[in-house]
């Protein structure tokens, strides 16, 4: 098998002479295209490259989790390469063109997902204090090498990367992105597709929005109606979907190996007409309303002053919660139009108790302020930053979501075919220039946790045009939660973007060509 490789590499050395040396792109590292940009750049004019020799080291006596990173970064680099890298992990030296994964100290402040990338011509050597930070160490040297690197059939080299040394960690421990699967249903194959867009950019939540009015999307084995019928349909009247227990998991593992959390969402007191139209239990009153694939938002309620309610809510959380190892259980709580303020604040102080009960920690839209939130709790703010700042003043987090910046379901302008465009249109540069920081002057940096953009659903049918939507306003969401405002600004932005259009292409991204940006033709 190596030989092969051998004789491959020494066609493609061949290609290489016919290409002009030393291009500005493969000696300076300074002249990276990284998004998030990384915080520290050195570079010492040298150029590191892969060849069929090349292999990816575990530094012997680090966790299991370590070789399972480096067969992420083997699978990611031998398909374009067919360089056949191997993962070694029998503690012999990486030599001439070897990867080496390392745990280790790397000096002070990388905390739990930064990482150390030192490159000389000889070796490339990643470390990290924590197998996170090993994780997003491994993106930026997928983003070091030319953008042929993410296809899934051999591309010609070289894979040249320039020599010096990057260390970087996040400025936010929360950066993420929601996925709507209620007003259309997205398959597990989609979400793992999201859940890979989110790695390449060191994104490390994946927020399912996973009940609404139009549906319900994850078996609950105690309640299965909820599912049976609630799980049928979706916006237009489209056939639905749901997750298996088994194959939300599955999702969970996945984006776990990624070193990304899935917070779940049950949507509550409104956004319930599938839970509503399953269970005639469930409604004041008493009966089972009529399934709902329209698009208006607040009609529906749970009975809020019925114990079979809360019966119902401790069995769905329990569920969940025992199939999620994350901290969060996000419950929702946005506008409950329909449910009296007394009775809202009553359900969101029992509801949150009962999260509290299953171990998890409680999340929710920012209206949950105007209950007493219980110590832990995380506000997102969407809407209204008075609520927000309710939630600070009794002590809670905010998560940054603001609906006129971070809404990925708002059109670019107003010739965008797809989305809605109720809180603004969102070009790409509108998308990256805010500062969770300093958007609401009352809620200071340390009060928030990161920042989350999502996607609703209502104008999407299929993955291919929430892709269109997510990118490429994604890195700029990534890239806000991870690099220091200071370090950011929108003329320098654009330039490293516009690389990435090639990059996106090869990854099979139908993005949007905003204007602002100056892409490369297609196919170049
Ligand atoms: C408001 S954002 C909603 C969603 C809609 C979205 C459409 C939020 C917490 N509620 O139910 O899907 O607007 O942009």
């Amino acid at each position: 098998m190596k030989k092969l490789y051998l004789i491959m590499t020494a066609i493609t050395v061949a290609l290489m002479s016919c290409q002009p040396a030393g291009t500005k792109g493969q000696t300076d590292l300074t002249g990276n295209n990284i998004i998030p940009r990384p915080r520290s750049v050195v570079s010492t004019g040298g150029s590191f490259v892969l060849t069929g020799r090349s292999d990816i080291f575990v530094m012997p006596g680090s966790p299991e989790e370590v070789a399972v990173t480096g067969s992420f970064l083997a699978g990611k680099l031998n398909p374009s390469t067919g360089l056949g890298l191997e993962v070694i992990t029998d503690g012999s030296k990486p030599g001439k063109g070897d990867i080496l994964l390392a745990i280790g100290e790397a000096g002070s402040g990388l905390g739990d997902e930064g990482y150390e990338l030192v490159i000389t011509e000889k070796v490339l050597t990643l470390t990290a204090e924590k197998p996170a930070g090993l994780f997003r160490g491994i993106q930026t040297i997928r983003q070091l090498l030319p953008p042929g690197i993410e296809a899934d059939t051999i591309q010609p080299g070289p894979w040249a990367i320039p020599t010096g040394t990057i260390r970087d960690w996040p400025e936010y421990g929360h950066r993420g992105e929601m996925l709507d699967v209620s007003r259309h249903f997205f398959g597990p194959e989609d979400v793992k597709r999201f859940i890979d867009h989110l790695a390449l950019y060191k994104m490390n939540v994946l927020h399912l929005h996973l009940s609404d009015d139009q549906g319900w999307r994850i078996e609950i084995k105690s309640w299965p109606n909820l599912t049976a019928h609630g799980g049928k349909t979706e916006v237009g009247g489209g056939e639905g979907g749901y997750f298996t227990q088994e194959e939300y998991s599955d999702i969970v593992r996945y984006a776990g190996e990624r070193y990304i959390t899935i917070i779940p969402e049950i949507d509550m007191p409104s956004h319930t007409n599938a839970a509503l139209s399953s269970y005639a239990e469930l409604n004041i009153g008493g009966k089972a309303t009529e399934p709902y694939t329209g698009t208006d938002v607040g009609f529906s309620t749970l009975d809020t002053r019925s114990e079979t309610t809360y019966k119902f809510i401790d069995d769905v959380v329990r569920e969940i919660a025992a199939l999620t190892p994350g901290q969060y259980f996000h419950i929702g709580g946005d506008e409950s139009h329909s449910t009296k303020i007394d009775d809202y604040i009553y359900f969101v102080n029992r509801v949150q108790d009962i999260v509290l009960s299953h171990g998890k920690s409680v999340t929710g839209w920012d209206e949950i302020a105007n209950a007493t939130l219980r110590p832990g709790a995380v506000v997102q703010y969407w809407a209204k930053a008075g609520n927000a700042v309710k939630g600070v003043n009794q002590g809670a987090k905010v998560l940054m979501s603001p609906c006129k910046y971070a809404y990925t379901d708002m059109k670019y302008d107003s010739t965008t075919v797809l989305g809605l465009s109720w809180a603004a249109y969102i070009e790409v540069d509108d998308a990256y220039n805010w500062d969770p920081a300093t958007l609401v002057p009352e809620i200071s940096k340390e009060n928030i946790v990161g920042v989350q953009a999502p996607l609703w659903a209502e104008t999407i049918e299929t993955f291919k045009d929430a892709e269109y939507l997510i990118f490429p306003r994604l890195p700029g969401y990534a890239e806000i939660g991870w690099t220091p405002s200071d370090m950011r600004s929108w003329d320098e932005y654009r330039v490293r973007l516009a690389a990435h259009g090639k990059r996106m292409e090869m990854l099979g991204i139908g993005f949007y060509r905003s204007p602002l940006v100056e892409w490369a033709q297609p196919g170049r």
